[in-house]
């Protein structure tokens, strides 16, 4: 953050006001490494946070060129359309360099982000999933308070980074690809035990019979996992997204998911849990942190590694020791 940043409270009043730019800056903010900023940054937070919750939180997961961006986009404009406002973040922790390769890549989204009432912002660069993650959330919190009121989060499907988004959203997508047969491909049981839906891409041309076949394969899966609300059970759909079908559809899907667990309080409990989630997962790694840091614990680190690689102690042991020096240390400061 080479710029000089406005005060707190014009950001604040810029970012209540919808201000992209100010918006953007506040990102920034959060994103930043430097101590100072971060303190400023979580005043910024509080002082929004009445603001936020307003928006539809949907996670879009998915291989990469299975059509993540040409879906975003696709929906993201006819949200706009309807009126809303649409932010899409992404969390990327795959690659560093870039900068956020998921909306870097060869599909830009440039039509959406031609519009007035979408904001795009790619993946913080640095860092691990866990700090990724956390950015991502704070920045739906802003978005919100900007006024956008619908937040799509996009993730590649890879590693962890698909716990990390389905902890943070409302509905989780999963994009897949149509293909043949026993080949339910690339996606983990795990996976499929996030997905409020299953939507197979590029139900077009000559991939649009696979599709449906894949769709209803997909749709004999969901029905062996256990339900985790009583209020929706995940659905496999298809879509083209370059050809704009069933965008509309996986729409309408989203908010009739909301209604319903909204009804049955559902969606309230499971923001709660998120949000008491994300406090101790702070907390876990705030501690971690600290004890990787405290002079009683850095000392003996080396040594006891080296015991429980060498079978001369066990991990337990060597644990309990390293767990009592940094309580020790607590109790004494
Ligand atoms: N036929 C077809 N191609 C698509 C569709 N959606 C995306 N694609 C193409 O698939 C490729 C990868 O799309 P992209 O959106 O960049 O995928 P991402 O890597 O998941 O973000 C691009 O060449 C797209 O034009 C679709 O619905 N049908
Ligand atoms: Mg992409």
């Amino acid at each position: 953050v080479s710029e000089a940043l406005p005060s707190l409270a014009a950001l604040r009043e810029a970012v209540l006001a919808g201000d992209r730019r100010a918006l953007a800056q506040a990102i920034t903010l959060i994103e930043s490494t430097r101590p100072d900023h971060a303190l400023r940054a979580q005043e910024l937070l509080e002082a929004l946070l009445p603001a936020t919750g307003g928006a539809a939180r949907v996670g879009i997961t998915g291989s990469p060129g299975v059509g993540k961006s040409t879906f975003i986009e696709a929906l993201g404009l006819y949200l706009i359309q309807q009126g809303r406002k649409v932010a899409v973040l992404a969390v990327d922790p795959s690659s560093p360099v870039t900068g956020g390769s998921i909306l870097g890549d060869k599909t830009r989204m440039e039509r959406l982000m031609r519009e007035a009432n979408a904001f795009i912002r790619p993946s913080p660069s640095a860092g691990s999933l866990g700090g990724v993650a956390e950015r991502t959330r704070e920045a739906m919190l802003l978005c919100e308070a900007a006024g956008f009121d619908v937040v799509l989060v996009e993730t590649v499907g890879i590693g962890q980074s698909e716990v990390a988004v389905a902890g943070m959203v409302d509905f989780f997508l999963v994009l897949l690809m149509p293909a043949g047969g026993d080949e339910l491909q690339g996606i983990k049981k795990g996976v499929m035990e996030l997905a409020d839906a299953l939507v197979v891409n590029k139900a077009d041309g000559d991939t649009a019979a696979l599709a449906e076949t894949t769709r209803s394969e997909y749709a004999g899966a969901l029905a062996l996992i256990r339900a985790t609300s009583a209020s929706w059970t995940p659905v496999a759909r298809k879509a083209s997204a370059s050809l704009n079908e069933g965008i509309s559809e996986v729409w309408e899907m989203i908010l009739e998911h909301r209604a319903r667990l909204e009804a049955s309080g559902e969606l309230e409990e499971r923001r709660h849990r998120q949000a008491r989630a994300w406090m101790w997962t702070l907390v876990e790694q705030g501690l971690e942190r600290a004890f990787r840091r405290d002079p009683r614990v850095t000392g003996r680190i080396e040594a006891l590694e080296a015991d429980v690689t060498a079978l001369k102690t066990t991990p337990a042991a060597a644990a309990r020791a390293l767990l009592s020096a940094f309580q020790g240390a607590e109790e004494e400061t």
